[in-house]
Order: C-alpha cells, then sequence, then structure tokens
C-alpha cells in the first residue's frame, strides 16, 4: 500500500512559499483532486517518490523524456559541459551544431531560434508571423495549448482549461481581440473565419497533433485545408510542435502528416530534459528576426550551453536510431489495443486516440475529435482511474486533457505490468 507522508509534508511546506505549491498549476492535481507526489528521481521507464513508491511513467516530464529519465549519453554530455561552465551570454558552436542537427531533421527549415520554452517559441513565432505579414490577428483553436503567453490564453487547452479558467483574468479585451477561436477538425469554421476577416489575418496557428484536449489526431484533409487556406491568403500557417516535434518521426508531424508549415515550433524533446524551445522557418521568414531584421526577439539564457548539450545529445541518438519511433509506435499500439480489450469486456464507454507514441483514453462513447467532444468524457470516472493507477504505481497525466507520452525505456514487461494493474482498478469500478 502507498503512503504519502513525505509528499504531502513537501507539499504542505511548498505551498507557503509558491502559488499552489507548484510552479505550473497542471501539476497540483487540481483536475483529479488530491495532493501531488514530489519526486526524489527518475530513472529510465520510472519515476521514484521521496516515500519510497516508484511508477512506471507515462508522462515523461509531458513529453521530453523520450529516451526515457537519467539517459547516459544526456547525463554525461551534462557532466561534461558543467565543468566547462554554464551560462556566457556569448556564442558557443554548440548552439550552431544543435542547431545545424534539428535543421536537418526537420523538413522546410533553413534556420532556427532558440527560446526557453514553448511558450516562448509560440509567443515568438506570432510575433514574427505579424511582422512578417503586417497582419494583426491569428487563428487559434479551442482545446490547443501554445502556453501561457497573453495572446493564446483565449480558451486555451491543457492547465487553462483543467484549471477551469478558459479565459484568463489579465489578459487585455485588446489582446484578445486579435486572437479568432476556431474548432478544430472543423475546416468550414476556419473558412467562415477567414472570410469575415480575409487579409487581416497574419497567421494560423495549430497543434498538428493535437495533445491538450487528450491526443487528438487531425482529420483527413484537415491540416491539407489549413495551408490551402493561408496559401490563398497570405497568412502564414505555424505547426506548433512543442509536442509532437522530434517525437512522431525524425522531423516530426511535417514528416509523418506530410503537410509543411511556414513556421514551426519546438520545445519539450528538443531540450532533452533541460529549458530550450525554439522556433524555425526558412531564411526568408527568419530574416526578419533581429538582428539581421525588424521583428525583436531575445533572451539572456537562449542557447544555454548545458541546455544545448541535453538537447544536442537527444536529437544525435534519436537522429541515428529511425528504428526507435517504430519502437515506440509499436508498443503505444500495444498498450493501448490491450486496454481496448480489457475495456470492451468490462463493457465500460470509452474512446482511445492515439498516434506514434501519444495517446489518451476517455471515458466517452462518442469520438474525440475536438475540444466539444473532449469535454463530453465522464471526468469523475477519469479521476478515480488516474488515482486507481497512480496508487498501483502507474503514473498518468493528471487530467483527461492531456496525453501520455511513451518513452524508449518503457519494456514490454512494463507495458503488461500496466496492463495488469489497469485490469486491478476496473475490478474498483
Ligand atoms: P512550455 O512553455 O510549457 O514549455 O510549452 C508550452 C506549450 C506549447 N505548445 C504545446 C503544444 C504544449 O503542449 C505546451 C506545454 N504543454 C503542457 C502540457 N500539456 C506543459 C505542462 C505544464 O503546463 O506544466
Amino acid at each position: 500500500m502507498y503512503t504519502y507522508t513525505r509528499s504531502s509534508n513537501l507539499f504542505a511546506s511548498a505551498k507557503k512559499v509558491i502559488p499552489g505549491g507548484v510552479n505550473s498549476p497542471v501539476r497540483a492535481f487540481k483536475s483529479v483532486g488530491g495532493a501531488p507526489i514530489f519526486i526524489e528521481k527518475a530513472e529510465g521507464a520510472y519515476l521514484y517518490d521521496v516515500d519510497g513508491n516508484s511508477y512506471i511513467d507515462y508522462i515523461a516530464s509531458w513529453g521530453p523524456m523520450i529516451l526515457g529519465h537519467a539517459h547516459k549519453q544526456v547525463i554525461d554530455a551534462l557532466n561534461d559541459r558543467a565543468k566547462k561552465g554554464t551560462s556566457f551570454g556569448i556564442p558557443t558552436e554548440l548552439e550552431t551544431q544543435i542547431a545545424e542537427l534539428a535543421c536537418s531533421m526537420a523538413p522546410n527549415i533553413d534556420q532556427i531560434r532558440f527560446v526557453n520554452s514553448g511558450t516562448e517559441a509560440c509567443m515568438s513565432a506570432v510575433r514574427l508571423a505579424r511582422g512578417y505579414t503586417n497582419r494583426e490577428k491569428i487563428i487559434k483553436f479551442s482545446g490547443c495549448y501554445h502556453g501561457h503567453s497573453d495572446a493564446f490564453l483565449i480558451e486555451a487547452g491543457s492547465g487553462a482549461v483543467t484549471f477551469g479558467s478558459p479565459n484568463s483574468p489579465g489578459v487585455t479585451s485588446g489582446t484578445a481581440k486579435d486572437t479568432l477561436l476556431a474548432r478544430y477538425n472543423d475546416l468550414e469554421n476556419v473558412e467562415e473565419i477567414f472570410k469575415a476577416n480575409s487579409d487581416e489575418i497574419a497567421a494560423i496557428i495549430v497543434e498538428p497533433v493535437a495533445g491538450n484536449m487528450g491526443c487528438v489526431p487531425p482529420a483527413k484533409g484537415f491540416l491539407e485545408g489549413l495551408r490551402n487556406l493561408c496559401d490563398r491568403s497570405g497568412a502564414l500557417l505555424i505547426f506548433d510542435e512543442v509536442m509532437t516535434g522530434f517525437r512522431l518521426a525524425k522531423g516530426g508531424a511535417q514528416e509523418l502528416l506530410g503537410v509543411n508549415a511556414d513556421i514551426v515550433t519546438y520545445g519539450k524533446v528538443i531540450g532533452g530534459g533541460l529549458p530550450v524551445g525554439a522556433f524555425g522557418s526558412r531564411r526568408e521568414i527568419m530574416s526578419h528576426l533581429a538582428p539581421e531584421g525588424p521583428v525583436y526577439q531575445a533572451g539572456t539564457l537562449s542557447g544555454n550551453p548545458l541546455a544545448m548539450s541535453a538537447g544536442l545529445a537527444t536529437l544525435s541518438i534519436l537522429n541515428s536510431s529511425p528504428e526507435l519511433y517504430m519502437s515506440l509506435e509499436s508498443k503505444t499500439k500495444y498498450l493501448k489495443n490491450e486496454m481496448a480489450k480489457i475495456l470492451d469486456e468490462k463493457g465500460v464507454a470509452y474512446q482511445l486516440n492515439q498516434l506514434g507514441s501519444m495517446m489518451s483514453l476517455h471515458f466517452s462513447n462518442e469520438p474525440v475529435v475536438d475540444f466539444q467532444s473532449a469535454s463530453k468524457g465522464n471526468n469523475p470516472l477519469f479521476n478515480s482511474y488516474f488515482h486507481g493507477m497512480l496508487k498501483r504505481g502507474v503514473y498518468l497525466p493528471p487530467s483527461a486533457f492531456e496525453s501520455y507520452f511513451l518513452n524508449d525505456a518503457l519494456s514490454y514487461e512494463d507495458l503488461c505490468k500496466t496492463l495488469e494493474v489497469f485490469k486491478d482498478f476496473l475490478k474498483e469500478i
């Protein structure tokens, strides 16, 4: 039986000095109830909390830890680099090395600029698109999350929805008027918005595979339709690949789905577990960025040598092991298919969405194809599922509006253990 004494004491102390006791809202278990556990360490596919409990990890730090935790080559790269100093605010060769590698892995990107988070990457990509097109409005999709920059907190997905405040206080009406909301997988809706705002739209920003309302793959023709709308109107198409980049394939969703964006944003995997975001595009667009062009964007720790060394080690491994993606997808499909068999036997209404190494389970009898359908899930059942798995040693995302991220260190034995735990939980309901 798992006990959480030390975690609950640490949570009480944390709440005194950190708002809500966490540095990112979704970690606080607000959506699923209860109190978060505190992690002592992680290795491979396993998390170890401060009370000595271990967990099979299915969030992988919300995506970055695709190789598993404390991967030897990543840790060695960090150790070697740290001895040379941690930050200079002066260019290093490392930045060029990871930029060259990222541009070689991702389709249609000539240049890339590194920042410190996915939010910064998406915020900067929108500013670049506005500066390049000299237009002000953007289209985003309900249920998609692009970080906590003001322009995106207009019925965002992920934490903002889980947190129950889709339109965050502090976002001005002036900002909100330039963000137009569309329905994911609804091309007609996007066309209507273009008609109503024709030459004012600077960009569409979209998660090419949505991961912040659960895992919601694009409907057939959806991304191609967005591409055509942008080509016809002169708006730019921004793929937010913070989750999917270097995860769904070496070239991310662009490669897997065969649709090219104009600007692509990255985060998570590209930093190998350290704070890194990035955005890339063809040279003609990126040349608008300072110091070459007039669109300003900057950051003290952008391209930080430690973060770059973890990212470079991670991308190098991914780049040299294409079989890793097939193996990850097979493991994810196995987990999904076996969970489906168990749920069918139990007679529970469910939807299992999956693409590559991303998946999500929704207790609903309606296909989950957008934010509205994702919101119809049986949340109380989801919450008991989350806690039922947690207390049996399986750590899932603490929200029905998130995706599972499988990592390469997961073995089929871990997956079978997870399925046994799942069967045991279902006996409770
Ligand atoms: P960060 O600023 O959190 O590094 O990235 C923002 C972001 C941008 N775009 C997409 C598609 C994202 O999923 C994210 C962040 N993802 C969430 C999890 N759904 C991060 C977890 C958290 O907020 O703590």
